[in-house]
């Protein structure tokens, strides 16, 4: 059975307990278009670093859970051959069978967990996708955050999902969904869903004081902190709301189903866009990483 792998200076931040961030693979391989996937991984790790904390990308090596993908290992993750998309439920077949795969949101929290590290940046998480009352499509992503201790720095959830659906979803589990600066969901693409959120911070030591009271108090859940993304790259709603309805028909037409629904959507509104929604992806990205990294310093200097 292998063991977690870790990152020679990932290890070592652990072991010295400086702050860590983690970042997931399944936007690099599955989300964004190479080359774009690689230099934004790139970006990001030197994003965290530049706030002061360590980054770790995870993913699935040869079947060896690893926190901290190398150089060589990121390219090729970007490439998307053979790397398959894994959420929670499929950490063990891949594992035990040597494959190579990019975790989701999902599947980067828990192993996350198991390597120690209590802070994540990503783009967006999954959600309820419109229509689930049919197609029962729900991510695992929710699931996850209903039961593992990790602090997700995000953007919302893309409203290529059903957003009240998603927050009345992630009420139920008993995750906290808390502003970064805003009141509201952010949309992704969009600075704001216009849905209220119940809470709000404005700093990096804000956000660390209530993650941690969540930590103790909170049951053993996840806790979203949504930032809005940067405002010169955002895309205005009733643009997005054309481009996604487009991409959602394209999507039955070509029958789309499970998996790949998520790469399909995003693909399919970035070649429609003419690329904005691609740039504005990349934006919300490295601010998450930003985000993350500052908390993460907060949380190791007040523990
Ligand atoms: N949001 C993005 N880009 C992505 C994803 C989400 O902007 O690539 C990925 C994340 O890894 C997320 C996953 O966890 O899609 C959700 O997939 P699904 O809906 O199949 O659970
Ligand atoms: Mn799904």
């Amino acid at each position: 059975m292998p063991e977690l792998r870790f990152d020679p200076a990932v290890r070592a931040a652990l072991e010295a307990g400086r702050a860590v961030v983690a970042l997931e693979s399944t936007v690099i391989a599955h989300g964004l278009p190479h080359p774009h996937n690689l230099e934004l991984a790139r970006e990001m790790e030197a994003l965290v670093r530049a706030g002061g904390a360590t980054p770790a990308t995870i993913g699935v090596v040869a079947g060896q859970p690893t926190i901290g993908l190398d150089a060589a290992t990121l390219a090729r993750f970007a490439t998307g051959a053979e790397v398959r998309k894994l959420s929670r439920r499929d950490l063990g077949v891949a594992i035990a069978a040597g494959q190579h795969g990019a975790t989701t949101v999902a599947a980067t929290m828990a192993l996350a967990q198991l390597a120690g590290i209590e802070v994540f940046a990503t783009g967006g998480i999954g959600g309820v996708h419109r229509g689930a009352r049919d197609s029962w499509d729900v991510s695992a992503d929710l699931t996850e955050l209903s039961r593992t201790p990790v602090l997700v720095v995000c953007a919302g959830a893309k409203s290529i999902l059903d957003l009240p659906a998603t927050l009345e979803m992630l009420e139920t589990l008993g995750v906290p969904v808390v502003g970064y600066g805003t009141e509201t969901f952010p949309a992704f693409y969009s600075v704001s869903s216009g849905l209220r959120l119940s809470a709000r911070v404005d700093s990096p030591d804000e956000a660390a004081a209530v993650w941690r009271a969540h930590r103790r108090y909170g049951g053993g859940s996840g806790m979203l902190l949504v930032v809005p993304p940067p405002a010169e790259s955002a895309l205005p709603q009733a643009e997005v709301a054309m481009l996604i309805d487009a991409a959602l028909a394209e999507a039955a037409q070509r029958g789309i189903q499970g998996a790949q629904v998520t790469p399909f959507l995003l693909a399919t509104i970035a070649e429609r866009s003419g690329g904005r929604s691609l740039t504005a992806n990349i934006a919300l990205l490295k601010n998450n990483a930003r985000v993350a990294a500052a908390v993460a310093v907060a949380l190791r200097a007040g523990a």
